[in-house]
């Protein structure tokens, strides 16, 4: 195991890059800004190590960053409709910055902001622990939040992500990642090819301003019943009403069955990659970058439509304006704990 450091200047900011590698050579590399996941090494069946995430080649684009690509999400990742929510009589004001609706926290969020990282190893593992204080009414939420992220890389060529929470007010909080994952190596192909299996029978409905209408949808007989494994490009050319709402795709939530341990599966038949997600969270966000931007320079090519597969894993912010949705609620001094793991492998 080896943990490589380096130090960015990105205007008059000094960032931190870590690169986890371990006994197989698989490496992570990941910055204390926004605790974004720049590039994943991982073999093909050949034991080829390269990159299967989407990252950019110049660092300071990820000021901008407009897909979020490799970020922590927070407060609430996803939606919150209309910028508002309700809590014990009391109106919360988020900023819109999605139409009038408010996405991914806001700015500057989870995703653009400095985390204290501290780096630990030993013979099995290693990793960072990264630790953020979001102030009371930050970007409108309620509570003073600290939270505490956690990257391991195992020798089986496990990344887990562990979240923990607290805050000293009741408020809002469900955090994830934002990582495109593309198996093909090196961004060679786009995700269309790519086979996914999700331990789902029920999505989360979304109108046009993909806000949930409140309805929770069965997946029989449709292109998002993945449970027996289906190829991303199903929801490109379908024209069900669910996938022209979100531009030809999906970007949907999908609550797992908790039928199996591993909640989903994606495989890359060229490279024989195999990406397993274990996760304690009721469900995931996949979203299959239909509105990538398109000409943002990445490390190894342009960015195009359908680049990356996000698999958000998370509650649903649904739940702050409807019932029976996995809650994103969280009491004062709760604590908040998720973990998702990204295991990857060849078939
Ligand atoms: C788009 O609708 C999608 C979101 O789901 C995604 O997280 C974002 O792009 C990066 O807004």
């Amino acid at each position: 195991m080896e943990i490589k450091t380096e130090v960015i200047t990105i205007n008059d900011q000094q960032w931190e890059e870590f690169t986890l590698v371990n006994n197989n050579g698989m490496a992570v590399s990941i910055l204390n800004f926004g605790g974004i996941i720049t590039k994943i090494l991982a073999p093909d069946r050949e034991g080829k190590l390269e990159n299967v995430v989407i990252g950019f080649e110049n660092y300071e684009d990820y000021l901008d960053n407009p897909g979020y690509f490799g970020a922590l999400i927070g407060r609430v990742a996803g939606r919150i409709a209309n910028s508002q929510f309700e809590m014990d009589g009391k109106t919360y004001t988020l900023p819109k910055n999605d139409g009038e609706n408010h996405l991914h926290g806001g700015e500057p969020g989870f995703h653009k902001s400095i985390w204290s990282t501290v780096p630990f190893e030993n013979g099995e593992e290693t990793g960072l622990t990264m630790t953020l204080n979001s102030p009371d009414g930050e970007n409108g939420y309620p509570g003073n939040l600290r939270m505490t992220v956690t990257y391991t890389l195992n020798n089986s060529n496990e990344l887990s992500i562990t979240y923990e929470g607290l805050s000293d007010q009741k408020t809002v909080l469900t955090a994830t990642n934002h990582t495109y994952f593309n198996l093909s190596g090196n961004l060679q192909t786009d995700i269309q090819d790519h086979e996914i299996t999700l331990d789902s029978s029920k999505f989360v409905e979304l109108d046009e301003e993909l806000i949930p209408t409140g309805e929770i949808l069965d997946v029989d007989n449709s292109v998002f019943d993945f449970r027996q494994g289906r190829q991303m490009k199903d929801g490109v050319t379908s024209e069900f009403k669910q996938n022209l709402v979100a531009n030809n795709g999906y970007d949907h939530y999908f609550l797992f069955d908790k039928s199996k341990e591993v909640s989903a599966i994606v495989r890359e038949s060229e490279s024989g990659r195999e990406l397993k997600v274990i996760t304690d969270q009721p469900g995931v966000v996949m979203y299959t970058s239909n509105n990538l931007p398109e000409g943002l320079k990445l490390r190894e090519r342009q960015s195009v439509q359908y680049l990356g597969l996000c698999l958000e894993t998370q509650a649903s912010p649904a739940s702050i304006h409807h019932d029976n949705f996995p809650s994103v609620w969280l009491d004062k001094d709760e604590k908040y704990f998720a973990k998702t793991t990204f295991s990857f492998g060849t078939f």
